[in-house]
């Protein structure tokens, strides 16, 4: 029979289950990526699972979120993940080397492999025709102890892309127009196969942007195919040998196709405070900018950043103008440096930053207040810049620059003809910021700031639960708002006690002090809750805080998982308008816990308002287990 893409490698990778819709599967992981905001919480997991050695092909460890020390946290969490990686057979990527996604593609992503990685951006190596996946540290510990990943089968849609990208636009508006027909809800429960004639007109590099950006439809994931393009990406990075071509069968059939014609797109930008409000960007002149980013895991890479030399060659930035360039890799700054674009950009007044997560991740470079930045990341959630009230907008390279001179947003149409961009240079290829394990690392000690506290454990639920309704939100909430980063949140990520202080900060300062003085909590949420993000402190700080449940029309899916690892209920509402009719500080109670929830559908009694109503959850019977186990570290205990 025909097979797409995904269904070969899936099936090469199955230990359990059918590749049948919605069903539960389990596959074999690789290769993971960790990074360090996640990464520190991910390998104290792996610690408790008592291992002596990985059991993936490959595992690294980045450090590229936490790279601002403003004390002496991030440091200690370096020098631990550092110790935890020779300990047990890990590669380290040190910081400045870049960010994890960009320099996996560039060094270690093989065609046709599967990677788990503990980030939400894990499908950039996707454009390589791998299969990644974004999830919780825990999910990812579990993969390096060489346990099996589960997954509900998702449904396949196939995005058929034909022509080319005309001058001055770039995949960046293939991905922004996705979004702005799909939405950050169209992905959920969905693999985005990429095919179709458009595709061997896009670098790899093209591709693995469009896939990173599938995380913003809530996709699985999202894969290339892997073609000639692919074999010369891999050939220029020394790494010929991992190449293997990769494609969907003729006349497979998929759940869903949707077809872009390349050849009709425009620049686009996706406006505040969402990558799904998408228009086009010449309805949006003439608001005057502030602020101009260029890097992230989205658009960084040296043909992203040699394309704003060119535009910036000469020029300087506008007065009004604060811009900033992150490259993705050293490998990327290293080729800018010698090709010479450095320098231009440098001439023209930007502000170059070590190859890290940086601003994208709110540690550093937050825009003036009521600020208008333009970025070329992935997300542009309020408030995750740094500045609650500034307005952010996500555009390709070309028209970040082309803002960057004019102080105002601008169509980089306006520019004139497309530069001649002169011929990049072959990668520079240098490993020694990677640093390799030992053959045995059973001598190697693991080193341990103040700031690492143990990881804290959830206990099995009780069989009558009385929780209190502690918030209740709209729709699309993400794990921003739920455990923010920033400078002054992110260096507490292996302190959850600390952390949890500013579990819906963004949303209600108060809500720490009620969760503890309540004791048993319950959140209700609306379509999509906790969207973004993998950081799976957005469900172990919650709790930290006494959540026993979140109850919600619908939820995104590496969160989903990230709950019912740490104990959390899932619970989704049977009927909308039971939503409408809960208030905050209403008490709720689920009696017989364990029958209703093996049932499937949960009665639940709403003791303030003295009516009771129906609620399910999707939850598979493995994850029924580990919720009544109090969470999946105490499942894998019990089964010792
Ligand atoms: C992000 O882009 O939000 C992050 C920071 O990379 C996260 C991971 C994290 O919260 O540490 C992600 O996307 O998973
Ligand atoms: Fe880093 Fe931003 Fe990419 Fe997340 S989205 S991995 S913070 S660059």
């Amino acid at each position: 029979m025909a097979e797409h893409l995904t269904g070969k490698i899936l099936k090469a990778h199955l230990l359990s289950g059918r590749l049948q819709k919605g069903e539960e599967i389990a596959i074999r992981i690789d290769q993971t990526l960790t990074q360090d905001a996640t990464g520190t919480m991910a390998y104290l997991q792996f610690e408790a699972l008592g291992m002596d050695r990985v059991r993936t092909e490959l595992s690294v460890s980045y450090v590229d979120h936490n790279t601002l020390q403003g004390s002496f946290e991030n440091a200690d969490d370096h020098r631990y993940l550092q110790s935890v990686a020779a300990r047990y057979g890990i590669y380290f990527s040190r910081p400045g080397n870049g960010i994890c996604h960009q320099v996996h593609l560039e060094r270690f992503g093989v065609p046709g492999k599967t990677l788990l990685g503990s980030d939400s951006h894990t499908p950039t190596a996707g454009g390589l025709g791998m299969l990644a996946i974004g999830a919780g540290g825990l999910d990812v510990a579990v993969a390096m102890a060489g346990g099996p990943f589960y997954l509900n089968m998702p449904e396949v849609l196939r995005v058929n892309l034909v022509g080319q990208l005309p001058s001055w636009t770039g995949a960046k508006d293939v991905i922004l127009e996705l979004l702005r027909r799909l939405t950050v809800k169209g992905g959920v429960g969905r693999i985005l196969e990429y095919g179709g004639p458009g595709v061997k007109g896009l670098s790899v590099h093209e591709r693995a942007t469009i896939t990173n950006m599938g995380a913003e439809l809530g996709a699985t994931t999202s894969i290339f195919p892997s073609d000639e393009v692919t074999r010369r990406f891999l050939q220029a990075q020394g790494r010929e040998e991992s190449w293997r071509e990769l494609q969907a069968d003729p006349g497979a059939a998929y759940d869903g196709e949707i077809t872009i014609e390349l050849d009709k797109l425009e620049p686009l930008a996706a406006c505040p405070h969402s990558p799904d409000a998408v228009k086009p960007i010449r309805e949006l002149e003439p608001i005057p900018v502030d602020q101009v980013i260029i890097g992230s895991c989205t658009n960084s890479s040296f043909e992203d950043l040699l394309l704003v030399a060119e535009i910036l060659d000469g020029k300087t930035v506008h007065p009004q103008v604060s811009l900033v360039i992150a490259p993705g890799s050293r490998q990327v700054m290293l080729m800018l440096a010698r090709s010479g674009a450095l320098e231009k950009l440098i001439a023209a007044g930007a502000r170059i930053l070590e190859p890290a997560c940086g601003p994208c991740i709110g540690m550093g470079q937050a825009p003036p207040s009521g600020g208008v930045s333009l970025r070329t990341f992935n997300r542009n959630f309020r408030g995750r810049c740094g500045t609650a009230d500034a307005s952010v907008y996500l555009v390709g390279p070309a028209a970040a620059a082309a803002s960057a001179l004019y102080g105002r947003i601008v169509d980089p149409r306006e520019l004139g003809e497309f530069p001649k961009l002169p011929p990049a240079p072959p990668p520079v290829i240098d490993d020694r910021m990677i640093i390799s394990p030992p053959e045995d690392g059973s001598g190697v000690e693991i080193i341990r700031g103040p700031n690492i506290k143990p990881v804290p454990l959830n206990s099995p639920p009780p069989e009558k639960l009385v929780m209190t309704v502690l918030l209740k939100t709209g729709d699309n909430i993400t794990t921003d708002q739920i455990m923010p980063a920033g400078t002054k949140i992110l260096p507490l990520r292996s302190n959850i006690p600390a952390m949890s202080e500013y579990v819906f900060a963004p949303l209600d300062e108060s809500f720490a002090r009620r969760a503890r003085q309540t004791g048993s909590g319950i959140i209700v949420g609306g379509e999509n809750y906790g969207q973004g993000s993998s950081r799976e402190h957005a469900a172990l700080a919650p709790m930290y805080l006494g959540i026993k449940a979140v109850l919600a029309k619908s939820f995104a899916r590496i969160h989903h998982t990230n709950l019912v690892n740490f104990g959390i209920i899932p619970l989704v509402f049977d009927s909308p308008a039971d939503y409408d009719r809960l208030r905050q500080d209403d008490v709720l109670e689920i009696d017989r816990l364990r029958e209703q929830l093996e049932r499937g559908s949960v009665t639940i009694i709403n003791r303030t308002q003295g009516y009771s109503f129906q609620a399910r959850h999707n939850l598979t019977p493995r994850q029924v287990r580990i919720i009544l186990a109090g969470g999946l570290l105490m499942e894998v205990k019990n089964r010792k």
